[in-house]
């Protein structure tokens, strides 16, 4: 514990947190800060931790929306991911928006439903060789598998999960655009999946085999590393999950969230190899490039607003850039 305050003041963060020992401090929103925060892989946890992330996103799923009458709080995440999310995919913003964005869903589970743990990645290069194999679809250990294809199914490419913590919950918004645009619908629905099969589901392994994360990781710019890690790498496990997965309401499944903790793992394996020069290297399209491609491109800057349409407060993504800061103090 105290080396876990030694870090928070090396890394200039909490100040007044760190004045107050653990028996002055009876809430546990502060007890959190004051711990070791590292970020694991799903099968690193011990069987109760993974209940306890499990439990968390149970609650969300059962707590009432902070924008919408009639949907959750879990789903308040899938309509931000489908509002403000598509102005950041093609663009250099997608690795800080998607740092703040999952940041935002880990505060909501440790505020609202006394979560004490941290996100949790899936590292699916593990699982390169057969996804539809991976233990992160274990019905008692994971997130449920694939859809039941005996269904009539609720959205195109997904049938409704019918194992798994969870088995037939609603989902309350639907998307039909996939990141090339703007859309959000008001439509209940099941957790669903499809899993892709076949020479199709092997080629998307082969791109986040071992070789592909080297090259990944081996890349010298910040723009070069943005286009290996959206396009070629992360978006590989939507193509794979398909269902809500596939759309811009992506976050509907919980993977989601191990999804782009593993993406941003990547972003921060990378800039661990050059920290100095790399904890301020930030470059590319200012603007979604596949909505706005017919507008002259505007170069990002570190001193873009990242916006999380009113659920967190908007900063710079100069304050996203390294995750040993005062507001995200993390690390893997
Ligand atoms: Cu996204």
């Amino acid at each position: 514990m105290l080396k876990a305050l030694t870090d928070r003041n090396r890394h200039g963060g909490y100040q007044p947190l760190a004045r107050l020992s653990l028996e002055e401090s009876s809430d546990p929103k502060n007890i959190l800060y004051l711990t070791e925060r590292r970020r694991k892989e799903w099968r690193a946890l011990e069987p109760s931790e993974q209940q306890q992330y499990i439990d968390g996103v149970l609650c969300l799923m059962r707590k009432p929306s902070i924008s919408t009458t009639g949907s959750t709080r879990y789903d308040d995440f899938a309509s931000l991911h489908a509002t403000v999310g598509p102005m950041t995919h093609y663009a250099a913003s997608f690795l800080p928006w998607h740092r703040y964005f999952t940041h935002t869903f880990e505060k909501a589970l440790a505020e609202e439903c006394r979560f004490s743990g941290t996100l949790v990645y899936w590292d699916w290069t593990l699982d390169a060789s057969n996804f539809t194999a991976s233990p992160i679809w274990n019905s008692d250990t994971g997130f449920g598998g694939n859809g039941d294809p005996n269904l009539e199914p609720q959205m195109p490419r997904g049938n409704c999960v019918v194992d798994g913590p969870f088995a037939n919950t609603t989902r309350t918004w639907q998307s039909d655009s996939n990141g090339h645009g703007f859309n959000l619908r008001h439509s209940p629905h099941c957790l669903s999946r499809g899993f892709l099969t076949g020479e199709k589901a092997e080629q998307l392994q082969s791109r986040v085999s071992p070789a592909a994360l080297q090259r990944l990781l081996g890349q010298s710019s910040y723009g070069k590393l943005l286009d290996e890690v959206e396009i070629q790498t992360h978006n590989v496990i939507p193509q794979f999950v398909r269902g809500d997965f596939y759309r811009m309401t992506a976050p509907n499944d919980p993977v989601f969230y191990l999804h782009h903790t593993q993406v941003d793992r990547l972003w921060w394996l990378w800039q661990q190899q050059d920290l100095e020069a790399r904890i301020n290297q930030y470059e590319g399209p200012k603007n979604n490039m596949r909505i706005f491609k017919n507008m002259t491109q505007v170069e990002a800057s570190l001193e873009d607003i990242v916006e999380m349409g009113g659920f967190a407060d908007d900063i710079l993504v100069r304050d996203l850039m390294s995750t040993q800061s005062d507001l995200l103090c993390y690390s893997y």
